[in-house]
């Protein structure tokens, strides 16, 4: 709105001219979404807590009884900051911004109909797995096939590391790309079981792919670094910094001891989007990396469960996913939170390393 509203008056007025610049936005963005759920952030808390939408905790694992109850569904929190700062400072004739807007809405609603039923319909066991995975496919199925009618989409997959090879996938990158999308909503989901052990991480990976899809609008610096140029969608640098900058200030509140989780609301949706982004900037394979941590997380229960079925009970680490096995070794959650924090940067960072190492 902002951008519509005052860089028309650049003719007359220049300095106005700076909110033709994506970066410029983006920052702004940023700032806009944290001071928003910064402020609203104690006065939603308390209003989750009068209406005791607070977490059940399972006594299943490591112990977490002394946060029972804490606030959940920060999701909406995290969603409210970001889209008014999205609304406020983003080029609303994008349609590259749209889809990622109904992206993160799709998802967000599947996330949230769980929290729905665990919180409010006291249903500790929320939306069924399979119920969880359909809905997360249907959003991703939807957004992949719109994708592919825009300019500059081809069913080629970058390989990182070798800018030469791009085999065509043809009709299964389709079945690929919805891969993606939801194996990413469901590795932040699953890693989302420490104070701020998912949107750290999170923050971290979604600055990180600000830079790929920044990179892949800017013809010039795309040509350079030879990534796909596309066309216009640069202006998702927007929506990564309004997301960035929403993490951030869920953080603030969610850093230990949390005061409050960001449910499936959060976790999925927040997911679900950094798996679009990646697929929209062409940068599907490159994901594994810049969210290298989900990737293990996810492992971990694979593995596990892997494990536990075949051998007949037995397991190979303590609990998963990695971060209960931690925990029951004995390391203090704050240390395991850093100490994964740490590894998420140096995965953004090899990441971002492939733009040069090709
Ligand atoms: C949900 N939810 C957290 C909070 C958060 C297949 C299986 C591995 C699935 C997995 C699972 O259900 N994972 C997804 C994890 C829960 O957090 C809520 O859920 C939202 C995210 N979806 O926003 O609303 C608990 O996590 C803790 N928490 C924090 N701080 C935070 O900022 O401390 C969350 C956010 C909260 C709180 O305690 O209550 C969760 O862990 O339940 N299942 C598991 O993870 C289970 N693992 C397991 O059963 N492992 C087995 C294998 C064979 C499957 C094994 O290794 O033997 C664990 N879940 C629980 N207890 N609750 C087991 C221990």
């Amino acid at each position: 709105m902002l951008y519509h509203l005052l860089y028309p008056l650049s003719e007359d007025i220049s300095v106005f001219n700076v909110f033709r610049y994506i970066t410029f936005r983006s920052i702004y963005a940023l700032l806009t979404a944290l001071i928003i759920s910064i402020w609203l952030g104690p006065r939603f808390i308390s209003w989750l807590k009068n209406i005791k939408c607070g977490q059940y905790v399972q006594d299943d694992g490591p112990e977490h009884k002394g946060k029972q109850g804490t606030p959940t569904m920060g999701g909406l929190l995290i969603a409210f900051s970001m889209l008014v700062s999205i609304l406020l400072w983003g080029d609303l004739t994008n349609i590259y911004l749209w889809l990622t807007i109904f992206v993160f809405l799709g998802f967000f609603l599947v996330g949230f109909f769980d929290d729905y039923l665990k919180v409010v319909k006291k249903n500790n066991k929320g939306l069924r797995a399979t119920g969880k995975l359909l809905g997360q496919s249907v959003i991703a199925l939807g957004a992949v096939s719109v994708l592919l009618t825009l300019p500059g989409y081809s069913t080629e997959l970058l390989i990182p590391f070798f800018k030469g090879i791009r085999p065509d996938l043809y009709l299964f990158y389709i079945p690929f790309a919805v891969l993606v999308m939801v194996g990413a909503s469901n590795g932040v989901n699953l890693t989302d079981g420490l104070d701020g052990l998912a949107i750290g991480p999170f923050i971290v990976s979604a600055a990180c792919l600000s830079v790929f899809v920044y990179v892949s609008g800017h013809s010039q610096i795309a040509t350079y670094l030879q990534v796909p140029y596309i066309p216009n969608i640069g202006e998702v640098t927007v929506f990564c910094g309004a997301m960035v900058g929403a993490g951030l200030g869920f953080l603030w509140f969610n850093a230990y001891p949390a005061q409050i989780f960001m449910g499936d609301t959060g976790s999925i949706s927040l997911g679900g989007t950094l798996g679009f982004i990646a697929v929209l900037c062409k940068q599907e394979l490159l994901l594994v990396i810049v969210g290298g941590l989900f990737v293990i997380e996810a492992l971990s229960v694979i593995l596990q469960v892997g494990y536990f079925k075949m051998s007949g009970g037995k397991r190979i680490f303590r609990m998963a996913p990695l971060h209960h096995h931690f925990e029951l070794k004995g390391i203090p959650e704050s240390k395991i939170i850093i100490r994964f924090w740490i590894l998420s940067i140096l995965f953004a960072l090899a990441a971002l390393s492939t733009l040069k190492l090709r």
